[in-house]
């Protein structure tokens, strides 16, 4: 039997003669059908009328100035209404005024210092996802910057490449100051990621994903768990449509959802080339027709817009989560509207990581949570979060292997350690595969299922958390502390 899908990968493959596919539009013809909805009737009440807006770039945050070898950043965590849907304007919180927050670029061995001016009627903690940094700037739940005040966070830098993120994570309030919008994203590069030829510069691209549901004043609803936030948002804009060249792209992927897992492919299938993950390039190029990302996961890949002829169009799909396929199904729309000289290539070796060393010490951890009742419970290792208590003990300067299990039958988690980027060891008792091969700071894990991964302590001594990175889990008690000494 010759499925759709598989009919579609042989035309394709077969020179490109079948591009009327399921997958690829015809950009006139879409313009010309998409008109007399926009100009004349609203999109159906509850829903948002796609492709309609080009989607941003996010802005790129520059030094106010520099001292010794640190690049100084002044943010401004402040109120802002952003022009999300058609209508009223959105109330979001923002760094500077930007939503989502702005791309902070790092080098490695540069430090970086960002005073954070929390003019919000909230306490903030600002916490850079992925980075080792000392505790003190690690934004801690309970080391809040209070409304009014200010705090200057350190970040050293010491660690290879990596597209980190930077997010709220003050306690019980990072679930609602995440989802008004209190991200950003940090790519800290390094020399070995910068001699690689792959697609820089207008053709390497932040896409920040996330979902959200809008009340009927075009506000962000907001309620603990929600499962009805139904609108994609890719940069801030509710699927828009991207114009690309037929070149080479490096898309830099966030998931900055509370909650939603994305499981990402092209309308037509054809291959993604992922290249990274949360702690940077894999050791080689990983090709695949999907991308997978849970709550707080970053994916880099490759994207051949080559293979499209100038004037056609192809949707990124979402196959995964909760919400009617029609709104939570597709993500944004790449438009190919221009042929470009394309020298970027991929390498087949992309970098190369240390051995692991022997482990010190071995240890589990079980996330659970209670499914149903009206104030559900979430626990690590059947406890829920006190800032006051220290749950695991960890001797500087050693590895440890953790097997990680969620015990739900039907909830999915995932698992995120601070200060650390580990190395996924097993998924399900079968070693990872190349997607998750790399350096992870964030993992999924779907009911049942047990992870081991490896982590080496040796960068700075204190307390940090580890935690369901499913905000709203955390919020409800999914936290614990380790103390590195
Ligand atoms: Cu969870």
């Amino acid at each position: 039997m010759i499925t759709r899908r598989s009919a579609l990968s042989v035309t394709l493959a077969t020179g490109g003669a079948a591009l009327t596919g399921a997958g690829l539009t015809p950009l006139l013809a879409a313009h010309v059908r998409a008109q007399p909805t926009t100009a004349n009737a609203p999109a159906p009440p509850g829903t948002v009328a796609k492709f309609q807006r080009p989607m941003p770039l996010l802005p790129e945050k520059k030094p106010a100035g520099r001292t010794g070898t640190s690049d100084v950043y002044v943010m401004t965590m402040k109120p802002a209404r952003a022009q999300i849907l058609p209508g009223p304007p959105t109330d979001v919180l923002t760094y500077d005024g930007h939503f989502p927050g702005p791309v902070i670029r790092a080098r490695a061995h540069h430090p970086v210092v960002i005073r954070q001016r929390n003019r919000l009627t909230v306490p903030t903690a600002v916490h850079l996802h992925g980075a080792a940094v000392r505790p003190d700037s690690d934004g801690d739940p309970m080391d809040v910057i209070e409304p009014g005040t200010d705090r200057v966070y350190h970040y050293p830098n010491r660690q290879p490449h990596a597209p980190l993120w930077f997010h709220d994570h003050a306690h019980h309030l990072e679930a609602e100051n995440v989802y008004r919008g209190l991200s950003g994203s940090y790519l800290l590069t390094d020399a070995t990621e910068r001699a690689l030829p792959l697609p820089r510069g207008r053709y390497e691209v932040v896409i920040a994903l996330r979902d959200a549901r809008f009340d009927d004043g075009n506000q962000l609803a907001y309620a603990m768990g929600d499962r009805a936030r139904n609108t994609l948002l890719a940069n801030g804009v509710p699927y828009p449509y991207f114009q690309v060249a037929a070149r080479k792209y490096r898309l830099r992927l966030l998931n900055a959802s509370n909650q939603r897992r994305f499981d990402l492919r092209l309308a037509d299938n054809s291959p993604l080339t992922q290249i990274g993950s949360d702690g940077g390039l894999l050791t080689a190029p990983h090709t695949t027709d999907h991308i997978a990302m849970s709550a707080g996961e970053r994916a880099d890949i490759v994207v051949d817009f080559s293979r499209y002829p100038v004037g056609t169009s192809v949707v990124l799909k979402n196959t995964t989560g909760t919400g009617p396929a029609e709104e939570t199904g597709e993500i944004l729309r790449f438009d190919v509207v221009r042929t470009a000289h394309d020298p970027s290539r991929i390498p087949a070796r992309l970098r190369t990581l240390p051995p692991l060393p022997r482990p010190a010490t071995e240890r589990t951890v079980v996330l659970r949570m209670d499914e149903g009742g009206e104030h559900p419970g979430a626990y690590i290792d059947e406890k829920e979060y006190d800032p006051q208590r220290v749950d695991a003990q960890i001797k500087f300067n050693t590895s440890e292997i953790w097997t990680v299990t969620n015990a739900n039958a039907r909830a999915e988690h995932n698992f995120h350690l601070h200060l650390v980027q580990f190395r996924v060891l097993e998924r399900a008792g079968r070693p990872p595969g190349p997607g998750e091969s790399g350096l992870k700071d964030t993992i999924h894990l779907a009911p049942g299922e047990t992870v081991r991964l490896q982590a080496v302590f040796d960068s700075y001594r204190g307390r940090y958390l580890y935690h369901c990175h499913m905000f709203e889990h955390g919020v409800r008690g999914m936290m614990a502390t380790m103390h590195i000494r």
